[in-house]
C-alpha cells in the first residue's frame, strides 16, 4: 500500500484567525471604518492562505543573485530578486502595507490598521518586510525631522516610499552596521567629506558590513564629518540615494558580494563599499545615532509584529497538519499531549500579538500628535521589550511547531525549516536580545516609564474576570518585583544591574504579556462567549512570567569563560 502524508493547507488568515479579529473587534467602534478595515483585512487574508502562499511554496529554491558585470564589462551591481519577492513588492505598494500609515484615515488607530495587514502580509512573503520595516523607519525619520528646504530630498522621498504606485513606490535601506562597529554603531569608520561640486552635501568612503535589502533606491546611513570626534557624537545622519544613470549603481557605490546566511535567503543582504557616494545630512552633521532612533523604533516595531505573525504562521500549519495526521491509532489532535504541546504554542503567540500591537497603538497615538506623557513613556519602554520579548518567543515556538511534524518538519520541501531559519533572525538584527535590555535600561534612565507600566498592567488587568484574579495578581506582583529588583540592585551593587538586565526585560514583557492577554479575554468572554483567550491567559500564566532571580552568584565569570 502506498504512504502518503497529507500537506498543511491554510484558509483565509484573518477569517481563520481568531485572535486578530476579536483584537480588531475590540480595538475599533463598529461602524463603516471598521467595516472597510475588514474588508481590506479578509483580502489580505485570501492572498496570504491562497495565491501569495502557493508561490511562497513555489519559491521556496530561488534565491536573489548579484550580477556584478554586465556582458560588455560594465561594472553594474546588479540584484535580481525572486519571483515571490517581485510580487510581494507590487502588493505591498497596491494594498498600502506602507501607506496606509502615512494617508492616516483613521487617526490614531491607523497604525494598527497598517500593522494588521503587515501581520497577514508576512506570513507568506519571505521577510519581505525587511525592506519594508526600513522603508517606513526611514519615511517616518524624514518626517521627523521636517521637510526643510535644506532637505529638498526629504518630500521627494517620503511620497515615493509611501506611495501605493508600485510603479513610483521606492524601499529604502539602512545601513548602520560596519566591521567595527555592529552593536556599537558609534564605531563606525566610515568618513563623510564635503562634496567639491554641491555645496551642502558630501562624499562617504567606507564599507558597510551588512546592508540588509540592497536593492532598496535609497538609504538612511551614518557616516563621520572628517574633524568630528569619535562616538556616536561625532556621526552624522546622511540620505543616499543608490541609483546612477542608465540603470547602474550611483557612483562611488559597490556590492562587494551577498552574505551567505542561515535564513532570511531571500534577503539580498550586501557588503557595500563606499568610495565617494554622495550623501546629503538629514539634520545637522553630529549626533547621528539619536538622529537615527525614529528609524530604530519603527524597525523594531515590525521586528515584534512579525515576530507574532511568524507564530501564528507556525502554529496554523501545526494545528491543522494534527488534525490530519495519524499515529498510534488516532490523529494527533485527539492525542492530549500534542494537544498541551500546540495550546501553549498557541498562548505564547496569542500573548506576542497582544504586545506587539500595544507598542503599534501607542505608535498610533504618538503619530496623531496626542501623547499623554504615560503614553510617551510607555511608548519608549515597550519597544525594546515588545522585540526583545517577541524575538525569543517566535524561535522557541517556531522550533516547536518543527517538532509538531516530526521527521518531516526537518524536511526541506515541507517549507517548515525555512520558518525556524527566518525567526532566529528576529532576535538577532534591529539590536540583540542583551542590547535591546540595555537599551530598556537606558529608557528607564530617562524617564520614569516603570510607573507607566505598572499603571498599565493595573489598568489591563482590573477588569479581569473571576477565574483569571490569580493570573492578574501575577502579572501585578511580577511587575512589583522588577521594580524592587531594579531599585535595590541599583542602590546596593550596581555593576549587577546590567547582568540582570536580560531576565529583567524579559520579566517586565511576559508580565505586559499577562496583563494584555487577560484585558483581550475579558472582553471576548464578555462580548462573544468564547473561553478560548480566557484560557490562553491561564497557560502563559503557567509557563513563568517571573524570571527574575536572587542575589548575584560568585563565580559567574569563571562559569562563563573556562567551562
Ligand atoms: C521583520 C522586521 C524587519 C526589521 C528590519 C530589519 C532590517 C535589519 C537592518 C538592521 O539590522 S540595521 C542595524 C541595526 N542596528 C542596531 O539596531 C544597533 C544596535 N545598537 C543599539 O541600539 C545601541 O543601543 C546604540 C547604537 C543605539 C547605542 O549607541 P551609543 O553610541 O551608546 O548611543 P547612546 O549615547 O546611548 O545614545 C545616543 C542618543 O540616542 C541618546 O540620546 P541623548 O543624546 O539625548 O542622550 C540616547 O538616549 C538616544 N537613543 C538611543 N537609543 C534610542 C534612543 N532614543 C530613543 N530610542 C532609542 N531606541
Amino acid at each position: 500500500m502506498p504512504f502518503f502524508q497529507t500537506a498543511p493547507s491554510l484558509g483565509n488568515q484573518f477569517d481563520d484567525d481568531r485572535v486578530l479579529g476579536d483584537y480588531v473587534a475590540r480595538t475599533f467602534e463598529p461602524g463603516a471604518d471598521r467595516a472597510k478595515v475588514e474588508v481590506e483585512l479578509r483580502e489580505m487574508g485570501e492572498l496570504a492562505g491562497g495565491d501569495l502562499y502557493r508561490l511562497q511554496l513555489e519559491d521556496r529554491e530561488q534565491l536573489p543573485r548579484l550580477v556584478s558585470w554586465d556582458a560588455w564589462g560594465q561594472r553594474i551591481d546588479h540584484i535580481e530578486v525572486t519571483p515571490l519577492w517581485k510580487r510581494a513588492a507590487t502588493l505591498a505598494a497596491e494594498r498600502g502595507v506602507i501607506a496606509t500609515a502615512y494617508e492616516r484615515k483613521l487617526g490614531a488607530l491607523s497604525r494598527v490598521h497598517q500593522f494588521a495587514l503587515v501581520y497577514l502580509f508576512d506570513g507568506s512573503t519571505d521577510v519581505y518586510s525587511c525592506p519594508l520595516a526600513m522603508t517606513d523607519g526611514a519615511a517616518t525619520t524624514l518626517a521627523f525631522h521636517g521637510k526643510t528646504h535644506e532637505r529638498p530630498f526629504s518630500e521627494r522621498a517620503i511620497e515615493r516610499l509611501t506611495s501605493r504606485d508600485p510603479a513610483r513606490a521606492w524601499t529604502s535601506g539602512q545601513w548602520m552596521t560596519e566591521r567595527t562597529g555592529g552593536s556599537d554603531v558609534g564605531l563606525s569608520e566610515t568618513v563623510a567629506r564635503p562634496d567639491a561640486d554641491e555645496p551642502g552635501a558630501f562624499r562617504l568612503h567606507g564599507t558597510k558590513w551588512f546592508t540588509s535589502a540592497t536593492t532598496s533606491q535609497m538609504a538612511l546611513t551614518l557616516g563621520r564629518p572628517e574633524g568630528n570626534g569619535p562616538g556616536g557624537r561625532g556621526l552624522a545622519l546622511f540620505y543616499v540615494e543608490t541609483e546612477g544613470p542608465g540603470g547602474r549603481r550611483a557612483e562611488g557605490l559597490s556590492v562587494n558580494r551577498l552574505k551567505d546566511k542561515l535564513g532570511t535567503r531571500k534577503v539580498p543582504t550586501a557588503e557595500l563599499a563606499l568610495d565617494g557616494l554622495r550623501a546629503w545630512p538629514v539634520v545637522g552633521t553630529s549626533d547621528g545615532i539619536r538622529a537615527i532612533t525614529p528609524m530604530l523604533n519603527v524597525t523594531r516595531t515590525w521586528n515584534a509584529v512579525c515576530a507574532a505573525s511568524t507564530m501564528r504562521r507556525a502554529v496554523a500549519l501545526a494545528r491543522d497538519y494534527a488534525k490530519k495526521r495519524a499515529q498510534f491509532g488516532a490523529v494527533l489532535s485527539d492525542k492530549p499531549l500534542h494537544l498541551d504541546t500546540l495550546a501553549w504554542m498557541q498562548a505564547e503567540a496569542e500573548a506576542a500579538f497582544h504586545l506587539a500591537f500595544r507598542v503599534v497603538e501607542l505608535m498610533g497615538v504618538h503619530e496623531a500628535g496626542a501623547p499623554t506623557e504615560r503614553e510617551a513613556k510607555l511608548f519608549r519602554l515597550l519597544t525594546p521589550i515588545a522585540k526583545l520579548t517577541t524575538g525569543k518567543q517566535a524561535v522557541v515556538v517556531t522550533s516547536e511547531a518543527l517538532e509538531c511534524f516530526g521527521g518531516a518538519g526537518y524536511v526541506e520541501d515541507t517549507g517548515m525549516p525555512r520558518l525556524l531559519r527566518d525567526a532566529q533572525v528576529l532576535p538577532i538584527w534591529e539590536g540583540t536580545t542583551n542590547v535591546l535590555s540595555l537599551d530598556t535600561l537606558r529608557a528607564l534612565g530617562k524617564d520614569d516609564g516603570l510607573g507607566a507600566l505598572a499603571e498599565e498592567i493595573v489598568a489591563a488587568t482590573e477588569g479581569a474576570p473571576l477565574e483569571l484574579k490569580s493570573e492578574a495578581e501575577l502579572a501585578r506582583a511580577a511587575l512589583q518585583h522588577a521594580q524592587g529588583w531594579l531599585a535595590s540592585t541599583f542602590a546596593e551593587a550596581p555593576l549587577q544591574v546590567e547582568a540582570g538586565a536580560r531576565r529583567f526585560a524579559l520579566t517586565l514583557g511576559r508580565a505586559t504579556e499577562l496583563a494584555l492577554l487577560i484585558r483581550q479575554a475579558a472582553w471576548s468572554h464578555g462580548a462573544r462567549g468564547d473561553r478560548r483567550a480566557l484560557t490562553a491567559a491561564k497557560v502563559f500564566a503557567r509557563r513563568g512570567v517571573d524570571l527574575i532571580e536572587g542575589a548575584a552568584l560568585d563565580g559567574v565569570r569563571e562559569l562563563a569563560l573556562g567551562g
